[in-house]
């Protein structure tokens, strides 16, 4: 595992914003306990989306704009393996309630990926990112670039890996994940966190000609939802 306290030596420096990588996050043990406790989480707590399901814990954003968090603890078993490391890096030190309350949480399987997009006003701007299972290649855009179809920055996310966008990042680029069951062009060059990899997953891409394929990959992308309100009434199990 990576002794994770001083979150600026994991900054991608070829990127000119904010953005962190950290490799081996999560001890082994602790990847596989949080994908077993996911394999229990019910099926009807899943979205079935047209390229990926998803769970929004601990529940969809609500109001008019979808910025507002209805009060209720994120499960223990999302928080526990993350959050103490989180408080360790500072992470969310500034934003207003000095943790993540809210965890989407997206299943990609082969083929499957996440159009371009930013993340919006509705969250405080840091999104913590836990990949589970596959690797996974995020791709950053640059607002106005988007029609040219082409990304501007490759990040290659490793299982058990956290990847923190803060700031400038958040705010004025996309991201998205290409709907492919391999990737290609993963060598040296096109690869902004390459010298951050395991030596296996360099090695391994080498060897393959810069490709690599796809298997199913979860992410946990951990947010702070600013505007939080106390649910409309109490359900009689949860009064004190
Ligand atoms: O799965 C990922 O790493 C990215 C997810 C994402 O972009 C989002 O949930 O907005």
């Amino acid at each position: 595992m990576t002794e994770v306290t001083n979150l600026e030596s994991f900054r991608i420096t070829a990127l000119p914003e904010s953005i962190y990588y950290i490799p081996k996050f999560l001890t082994v043990s602790e990847h596989s306990k949080l994908l077993s406790d996911l394999a229990a989480v019910p099926l009807p707590k899943w979205t079935q989306l047209s390229h990926r399901r998803l769970i929004a814990s601990p529940s969809p954003l609500t109001g008019v704009n979808k910025d507002t968090l209805l009060r209720q603890d994120l499960p223990n078993w999302l928080t526990t393996p993350v959050l103490p490391k989180f408080e360790k890096l500072g992470l969310f030190a500034d934003s207003p309630h000095k943790k993540p309350n809210h965890c989407l949480i997206n299943e990609y399987k082969p083929g499957q990926g996440i159009m371009p997009h930013e993340d919006g006003p509705g969250y405080y701007p840091c999104v913590a990112t836990v990949s589970l299972g596959g690797y996974s290649v995020l791709e950053i855009y640059e607002k106005g670039q988007l029609d040219r179809g082409k990304y501007k920055w490759r990040i290659v996310q490793e299982p058990g890996s956290l990847l923190v966008t803060v700031g400038g990042m958040y705010k004025d680029y996309l991201h998205g994940i290409q709907e492919v069951e391999e990737d290609e062009g993963l060598l040296e060059e096109m690869v902004c966190n390459w010298n951050a990899l395991s030596d296996e997953w360099r090695t391994r891409v080498v060897e393959s000609g810069g490709k690599a394929k796809r298997e199913t990959r979860t992410s946990l992308t951990f947010r702070d939802v600013p505007k939080v309100r106390d649910l409309p009434f109490k359900l009689p199990f949860l009064r004190k």
